[in-house]
């Protein structure tokens, strides 16, 4: 069905004559674009001059590295000449006006995962399109809801363009000779029933009693009220984790946690969590704070965290239970959820 169509033919097919969806398209082929940029410099390295070295810290206090800055210069140049009214990015302290007229606005967290640059391990570029609204400056304080489109960009093994243009999830992959992503899997649905969980286990003793009890019931295995063995990754790298649960399932947990400047998890809402849950929904899974889900919430603030849960919609309903139980240990163990299997999935 459509597989090895390039991006820019799929693209041509959604866009059409319509310029709202014209300006939608324009902004992920330029997106696309810049990451073929990056992507040649991560599969590099320190051949092209990417130490992984700290340059500096930005305005959240989160550490820069040298591709951060550079992927999002990259960006911001690439997106320059597109009909963009606000482009926000994790390494700008606010929001920056490009032209108030146009329909649609893009955040962007340029280098997810640069901690892991010098290991040679997956990062990736996240990105979300809004509609501008009349009052621009409330341009990323809307609900996800607002998403026209969103999409990630895994620099590993090999470089792939996880998209939504809200119509389902097309997965492309950059070909071989480094200029076009092709479509190798169209429409993408979560599998629903993995036994795999990812989670920052080394947090343990600051979570919540959800989370612990979640964790404590995958790692009884087949022994506990769950009546199956998990198996555990965690690669530190959210675009990883994100394309590991499209591909085979399973569920990510950052919750929030006791530790100091955890009380909203790590997660930024806006460029992170907003396309994430977007992806995860739009590919049959489902995205949540436990408490929420991640796509009717309005941000606060640009650079907002949040504690993200997403993968296989059973997973994160069951999380979702979890939270909403007064007792969480006797309930859990109670042999009428057990046999009825409402704590099973
Ligand atoms: P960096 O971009 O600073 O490496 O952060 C990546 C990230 O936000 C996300 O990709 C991971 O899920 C998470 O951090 C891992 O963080 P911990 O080291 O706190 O587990």
């Amino acid at each position: 069905m459509n597989e090895g169509l390039t991006l820019q033919e799929r693209l041509d097919e959604f866009s059409a004559s319509d310029s709202l969806r014209r300006a939608i398209a324009d902004a992920v082929a330029a997106l696309a674009q810049a990451a073929i940029h990056i992507s040649g410099l991560t599969r590099r390295g320190a051949l092209a001059g990417v130490t992984g070295q700290t340059e500096g810290r930005n305005t959240d206090g989160d550490i820069q590295k040298d591709l951060d800055l550079r992927a999002d210069r990259i960006i911001r140049s690439a997106l320059g000449s597109f009909a963009i009214a606000v482009l926000a990015s994790e390494e700008m302290a606010k929001p920056e006006i490009l032209n108030r007229g146009a329909a649609i606005s893009v955040a962007v967290d340029p280098l997810d995962g640069s901690s892991n640059i010098n290991t040679n391990m997956s990062v990736g570029t996240i990105f979300s399109i809004v509609r501008t609204p009349a009052d621009i400056d409330t341009t990323f304080m809307q609900s996800g809801e607002a998403q026209l489109a969103a999409g990630f960009v895994v620099y590993g093994p090999q470089t792939s363009l996880v998209l939504t243009l809200g119509r389902g999830v097309d997965v492309f992959t950059l070909d071989s000779d480094g200029d076009a992503f092709r479509l190798i899997r169209p429409m993408i649905q979560i599998p629903a029933d993995t036994a795999e969980f990812a989670i920052n286990a080394s947090n343990q003793r600051h979570w919540e009693a959800p989370i612990q009890a979640y964790i404590e019931d995958c790692i009884a295995g087949a022994d506990g009220v769950r009546r199956k063995d998990f198996n555990m990754r965690w690669i530190g790298s959210l675009v990883a984790e994100a394309y590991r649960i499209l591909t085979r399932g399973g569920i990510f947990l950052y919750p929030a946690d006791a530790r100091d400047g955890y009380s909203e998890g790590r997660l930024r809402l806006v460029y992170e969590a907003h396309p994430m849950a977007f992806i995860m929904e739009q590919a049959g899974g489902a995205a949540s704070t436990g408490h929420a889900r991640i796509l009717d919430l309005v941000p606060r603030a640009l650079h907002q965290r949040v504690p993200l849960i997403m993968g296989s919609r059973e997973k994160v309903r069951r999380l979702e239970r979890l939270y909403m139980s007064p007792d969480i240990k006797s309930e859990r163990n109670a042999p009428l959820f057990a046999n009825r299997g409402l704590f099973r999935n």
